[in-house]
């Protein structure tokens, strides 16, 4: 017989996992005292569960196997609640574990007592309590499974303090060899035969394009066709940007030059959409024919009816579609190629800027240079975000994690955190507001005690500027939405980590490079001046983009 705990802690081992990021409580003690005894299992103990949740998201969103977290009942189960909405928008493999008061039998009442099973169920695939031993093993390898199949997303189990004490002569399951299913040939031939015959067709490479092999087959086609791309946010990274095809980053809804781009297609190759980012673009009736490249049939609504769907392994039908193809010498790209040089004339006519406080633009040219190919930056949510996924190439998958699905503030930090743990060896640099740095800077303790390498740049402006910028867009007065904050460098110092501030943009670019090349947790507070966001992303983009 084996102790439900020990065994819950053995299934995990089956799966492979490396970590369980959490806080526990007394609910969870049965599991703890398992977990001391695992040689494969390291417990990293964060300062708040929502940035264990947050780094356990990061670990499946890298590795794709489900990153697990755990908490108690109640409160923690509820800090746990954005995190898992993260994941689950997202698309992070996660397995979330909270405890609870005995199931059987309990003499307190309903004391930090809540339906923490309910409360999961639109934020996760699966949600469960276990109410025997028995069944650990099953129900373990079903959060597994659900979680990071197609789509990935979060998953929960609870375990009650008394079924974590029983026993039970069940054994772990192992995973099983599976593969997915492979687009039907004849979609692939619709693919190919539009692809042939349009005047000028384009890729936009979305959040479910960025899985593996999935990067490598879309270099292959790209290279095969010439095919200008475009990606979201979330589709950053899956294909180098600094191959002359690309034309750029759709992170503004409308009016900069990517859309013009876009226009200038009669044929859309929509790889890996997900509803879950704003769209790229909007279909007409009269507009560019669709084909949806997916894993799923496509949502319809009113802006989105592609004509012809290819469903299945996405990697596997770019590599059938790349195998079929032949380039058609007549296709026309000028109009795509000339919209994306008239974008990187006006990022060049600005980033040069090196004005104090640290103008945007300047600033994304100095963490591009300073980060090298494979350095990963991992962004919190705030205005600078747009100035990142629009301006900052992406050369590699997940080397830009930002999080363009529940967009929270608070996953700066954590995320970084994460990163610096699957990979060791890379740079790694969290680039936050203020305001978003607040939200879980205690974990400033927690990355100096894991000894972690890692730069986290907080971007200062005394506000929360994105919304500052919106209120102004929206002809509002400049009203509520400043705050103070604390002395940055002797904060971090009072962690063990090192304090900068940038005094000037040189200074920062010297502070970038020190960071990077020293170990240990660097904080740079960073002044920004975002006096011009709304004037150059809200009117002049709009204006060039059309005049160009
Ligand atoms: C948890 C959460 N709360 C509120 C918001 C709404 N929101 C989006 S950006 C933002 C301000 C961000 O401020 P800061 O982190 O300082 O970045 P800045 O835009 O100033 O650079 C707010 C309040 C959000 N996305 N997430
Ligand atoms: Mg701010």
């Amino acid at each position: 017989m084996t102790k439900a705990s020990d065994l819950f802690v053995q299934c995990l081992e089956e799966e492979g996992v490396e970590y369980i990021f959490g806080v526990p409580g007394e609910e969870n003690l049965d599991l703890l005292d398992s977990l001391s005894r695992s040689t494969r299992i390291r417990l990293i103990l964060t300062r708040h569960e929502q940035a264990a949740g947050f780094m356990a998201a990061t670990y499946g969103r890298h590795t794709g196997k489900a990153g697990v977290c755990l908490a108690t009942l109640g409160p923690g189960a509820t800090n746990l609640v954005t995190a898992a909405a993260y994941a689950q928008l997202g698309g992070m493999p996660m397995l979330m574990v909270t405890g609870q008061k005995p199931i059987k039998k309990s003499k307190q009442g309903r004391f930090q007592i809540l339906d923490v099973v309910d409360m999961m169920k639109p934020l996760s695939k699966f949600t469960h309590q276990l109410a025997s031993a028995d069944n650990i093993p099953s129900r373990l390898r079903e959060a597994f499974r659900l979680a990071e199949e197609e789509k990935p997303g979060a998953t929960h189990i609870e375990l009650p303090e008394d079924v974590a004490d029983e026993s039970s002569r069940s054994i772990p399951l192992k995973r099983s060899q599976v593969r997915r299913p492979s687009a039907d040939v004849k979609s692939i031939r619709a693919a190919v035969h539009a692809l042939q015959n349009a005047r000028s067709p384009i890729l936009v490479i979305g959040a479910g394009a960025n899985r593996t092999m999935t990067s490598r087959m879309l270099h292959q086609f790209i290279g095969k066709t010439g095919i200008p791309f475009l990606t979201t946010q979330l589709g950053k990274g899956v294909v180098d940007e600094r191959l002359p095809s690309f034309v750029g980053c759709a992170a503004m809804s409308a009016g900069d030059f990517v859309h013009r781009a876009i226009e200038a297609a009669d044929l859309i190759v929509n790889i890996g959409h997900d509803v879950i980012e704003k769209p790229p673009f909007f279909m007409d009736a009269n507009g560019a024919q669709v084909i949806h490249v997916s894993t799923r049939t496509a949502e319809v609504d009113p802006v989105y009816f592609p004509q012809i769907e290819v469903i299945g392994d996405i990697a596997n039908a770019i590599w059938q579609i790349k195998e079929a193809i032949v380039p058609n010498e007549a296709w026309d790209f000028s109009a795509m190629l000339a919209a994306r040089r008239a974008e990187v004339a006006h990022t060049a006519s600005i980033s040069g800027d090196a004005r104090f406080p640290v103008f945007p633009p300047h600033l994304v040219e100095q963490v591009r240079e300073v980060m090298p190919e494979d350095g990963i930056i991992c962004l919190d949510n705030g205005v600078y975000k747009l100035w990142f996924a629009r301006g900052y190439a992406a050369y590699r998958p997940n080397t830009v994690l930002l999080d363009n699905a529940l967009a929270s503030m608070g996953a700066g930090l954590p995320s970084a955190m994460a990163s610096a743990m699957v990979y060791p060896d890379r740079k790694v640099m969290a680039i936050c507001g203020d305001g978003g740095f607040m939200m879980n800077s205690q974990e400033m303790e927690t990355a100096v005690r894991l000894k972690l390498n890692l730069t986290v740049l907080v971007l200062n402006d005394g506000s929360y500027g994105m919304i500052r910028w919106k209120q102004e867009d929206m002809g509002f007065k400049d009203w509520g939405l400043t705050y103070g904050n604390p002395d940055f460098v002797k904060y971090a110092e009072s962690y063990g980590a090192s304090g900068y501030r940038a005094e000037s943009a040189e200074h920062l670019r010297q502070l970038l490079v020190h960071t990077r090349d020293t170990p240990g947790v660097h904080l740079i507070d960073c002044p920004v001046d975002y006096s011009e966001n709304h004037q150059i992303l809200h009117v002049d983009l709009k204006q060039m983009s059309k005049d160009s």
